[in-house]
């Protein structure tokens, strides 16, 4: 802990700190953008670094995350970097086999078909601190690398959309194997979903000791989920991150960052998650306008991130300019994050990539001064 605390005094100093100012309410020059996915396939020195290494023994070696994650910094103006690892190293610190395969995602090798395999694939002895060391490693030493140029993200999936993977195995439409789970097997879905949150809630703190200045909580699977299955099944777990990373941060003497919740498809859950504590509250590609409008009337304290959609990166540098222009006039550019609202994909075109990023930063721009 000691040598923890010694290498954050001896972190650069942070030069440009938008993004965390916009997370506490305060005031900006310009709204500040980072990328979903922003390090990944889109990008070519990326492919070409895949092309010698599997995908999780980039995730395994600090100095090949560090690069990943500085890559779309080289080229963009970007206001943070999030670190380069996966939502699935979580299962995999707990002993389950994860692979990904090319041109289909993540497989698990003996994914959870019973509560009974529970006992036999999950470890529940396994640390974070221990068996995600590597993680921890890799922010340490891209948050030295970054020279303070920007914030650094950590990140994590949440219980619900890890216990999805856990038993479907890989990705899936319907999550139909998940969610009978919830239907059927009613405690222990809570006992799992329970456990991953401790473990979670460690994962987080401990990138946060490494060097992570700001969070983001993915809960992407809410699409399958009705307000009622998410309100029991995934509401109270998010609630306890949030509330048990602030209390063990407090507890080590570590100061606060922030947290964003990411829990795409949760439109049915708005308001929830508007008064659940965290920071920033993310919005995927589908929340309407009049939506935002109205969590902008009722949470004005709540910072909100999003929503471009990522295909709106296919359409010509004016069209694309005309929506950047309608987003930054409903958000507003006051406690305000601009992002996609769901990861880029991987054939987008990088020179609206960059488009993206400059035009958000010089139009939020002018509408500050005016
Ligand atoms: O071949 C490759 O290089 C794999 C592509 C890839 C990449 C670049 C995967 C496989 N994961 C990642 C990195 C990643 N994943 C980051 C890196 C940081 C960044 O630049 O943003 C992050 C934050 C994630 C998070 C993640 N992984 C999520 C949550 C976000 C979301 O998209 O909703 C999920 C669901 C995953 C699982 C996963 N990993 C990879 C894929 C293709 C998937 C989705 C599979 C599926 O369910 O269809």
């Amino acid at each position: 802990n000691s040598t923890i605390r010694q290498l954050q005094k001896e972190f650069p100093p942070i030069k440009n700190n938008l993004i965390l100012r916009a997370c506490r309410g305060e005031p900006v020059e310009h709204v500040p953008i980072w990328i979903m996915r922003q390090a990944g396939r889109y990008l070519p020195e990326y492919l070409s670094l895949r092309s010698q290494h599997s995908f999780f023994d980039v995730c395994r070696t600090p100095a090949l995350v560090c690069e990943v994650t500085l890559q779309p910094l080289r080229r963009f103006d970007l206001d943070a970097a999030i670190i380069f690892s996966d939502i699935l190293v979580v299962p995999q610190a707990l002993g389950m086999q994860v692979d990904m395969i090319a041109k289909e995602g993540p497989r698990f090798a003996h994914p959870l078909n019973v509560p009974a395999d529970i006992k036999i694939r999950v470890d529940r002895t396994k640390q974070a601190s221990v068996e995600l060391k590597y993680v921890y490693d890799a922010i340490t030493l891209t948050r030295h690398a970054l020279n303070g140029q920007c914030p650094l993200i950590g990140f994590s999936g949440a219980p619900w959309t890890l216990m999805s993977y856990m038993v479907e195995g890989k990705g899936s439409e319907t999550h139909s194997k998940a969610k009978k789970w919830l239907y059927t097997y009613i405690e222990e879905s809570h006992d799992l979903l329970q456990f991953l949150t401790h473990f979670v809630i460690d994962h987080l703190i401990e990138q946060v000791c490494a060097g992570a200045q700001l969070l983001q909580l993915f809960e992407s699977h809410c699409g399958c989920l009705n307000h009622d299955l998410f309100v029991r099944f995934s509401l109270p777990y998010l609630r306890q991150i949030a509330k048990g990373v602030r209390d063990g941060l407090t507890r080590r003497q570590i100061p606060y960052v922030p947290i964003i919740i990411f829990a795409k498809d949760a439109h049915y859950a708005l308001d929830e998650l508007c008064s659940s504590s965290f920071d920033v509250v993310g919005l995927d590609w589908s929340v309407t306008r009049k939506q935002i409008r109205t969590l902008r009337e009722k949470y004005p304290t709540v910072t909100l991130q999003g929503n471009l959609d990522p295909c709106a990166l296919y359409a010509s540098q004016d069209d694309l300019e005309k929506m950047i222009k309608q987003m930054l006039e409903i958000f507003g550019t006051k406690s305000y994050i601009a992002n996609l609202g769901h990861g880029i994909y991987p054939d987008a075109n990088v020179d609206n990539v960059k488009h993206f990023i400059d035009t958000v930063h010089r139009i939020s721009k002018d509408m500050i001064k005016s």
